[in-house]
């Protein structure tokens, strides 16, 4: 009988939805349930018991662990993306589809455009639960597959743990080099046995990049300078489609594509522009309205918890789950169109 932990009162300071959603009644209801993968309450919830200041504050370590912890899951999950437990997710990666011509063909506002997706593979735990072994045996076929690929998309792959140092200063000024994770991923054990079965896969042309092994399996990257965003959707769903011809990935049709972190879920995407709005960033309760219309999440350059610096933003979807890729991405589409309005009324 494994020991039964007690409630994590450290909560009682957090705005997490984990501590908004894991009353005692939940508590009790899984602390003692645990996924094949040997994978417990414990566990999915450490990130956010030790990190009083996540957001969400929940990992998960396969697809099971969105079943036997439902309970917590569910309500966090519709809290976040809106989805209900009988709702299905439709997958779309045609781009066909998109209508995104170009918002900014002049380039005055728009720096760069990249859309990722996150992919973990069918019947392989996530990275929270993961072994060595299991880690480095991704690395090896995924890398293998990868410089397989031909034309466009063909290129290099570099292993974080025996890089060169010439190589390693080389993805570093390309701002290709992903670091361990932060606190929150370091508590949810996604830092695990750091550098070894990590690695950066990219296309001769830096336009189509694949992380191995990050806070995912694969972060699947197509970007590029410039705001043809319908290039790089295009982009990415060719390496998506050939590399899906070569590997399952973890799929649902009530979640969609399944990721370690549930705000990823479903679609997994976020499609982002690097975009210059000097006159909007002094005007930031108009900025955060049309956002909010547009369903866009606003960043920073420098990644994830970054803040914006010069005007410079990192505009993004928000919706992930319950919408289609092509959804996500003519999200964005249209909520730069809008920013580039009102920038440019601003600006007369
Ligand atoms: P994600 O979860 O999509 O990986 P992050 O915000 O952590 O997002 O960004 C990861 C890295 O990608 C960061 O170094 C960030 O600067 C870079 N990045 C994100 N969007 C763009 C973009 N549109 N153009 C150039 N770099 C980008
Ligand atoms: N910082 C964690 C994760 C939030 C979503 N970002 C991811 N998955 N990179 C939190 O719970 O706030």
């Amino acid at each position: 009988m494994t020991q039964v932990p007690p409630y994590p009162t450290q909560l009682a300071g957090s705005s997490s939805l984990l501590a908004k959603y894991l009353t005692k009644d939940i508590f009790d209801k899984l602390c003692d349930k645990t996924t094949a993968n040997g994978y417990t309450l414990a566990h999915a919830i450490n990130s956010g018991v030790q990190n009083p200041d996540s957001g969400i504050g929940v990992y998960a370590a396969d697809e099971e662990s969105y079943d036997v912890f439902a309970a917590l899951f569910d309500p966090i999950i519709y809290k976040y993306h809106g989805h209900a437990k009988e709702d299905k997710h439709q997958s779309d990666l045609n781009s066909v589809n998109l209508k995104a011509p170009n918002p900014d063909p002049t380039g005055k506002y728009i720096l760069s455009t990249r859309i990722r997706v996150a992919r973990n593979l069918r019947g392989v735990p996530l990275g929270t639960a993961i072994d060595k072994d299991q880690r480095d045996k991704i690395a090896r076929d995924i890398s293998a597959v990868l410089c397989g690929f031909t034309g466009e998309l063909s290129g290099t792959y570099y292993s974080l743990s025996n890089m060169s140092e010439a190589d390693r200063l080389s993805l570093v000024g390309d701002h290709f080099l992903f670091k361990a994770g932060d606190r929150y991923l370091e508590s949810a054990g996604l830092n695990r046995h750091w550098p070894h079965g990590r690695g950066i896969f990219h296309n001769t042309d830096k336009t189509f990049l694949v992380w191995i092994n990050e806070e995912d399996q694969l972060r699947i990257i197509s970007m590029q300078s410039g705001g043809d965003i319908a290039r790089v959707f295009e982009r990415l769903a060719t390496a998506i489609d050939m590399l899906s011809t070569k590997v399952q990935f973890a799929y649902s049709d009530h979640l969609g594509y399944i990721t370690s972190c549930p705000t990823n879920l479903g679609t997994a995407m976020r499609a982002s522009v690097h975009i210059r709005l000097p006159n909007l960033s002094k005007k930031s309760q108009e900025l955060e309205a049309i956002a909010q219309i547009y369903h866009l999440q606003i960043r920073g350059i420098h990644g994830e918890h970054s803040s914006c610096q010069d005007g410079v933003y990192d505009i993004s979807n928000k919706r992930r789950l319950g919408i289609t890729e092509v959804r996500c991405v003519q999200d964005m589409h249209d909520g730069v169109v809008a920013l580039i309005k009102r920038e440019q009324e601003l600006a007369l």
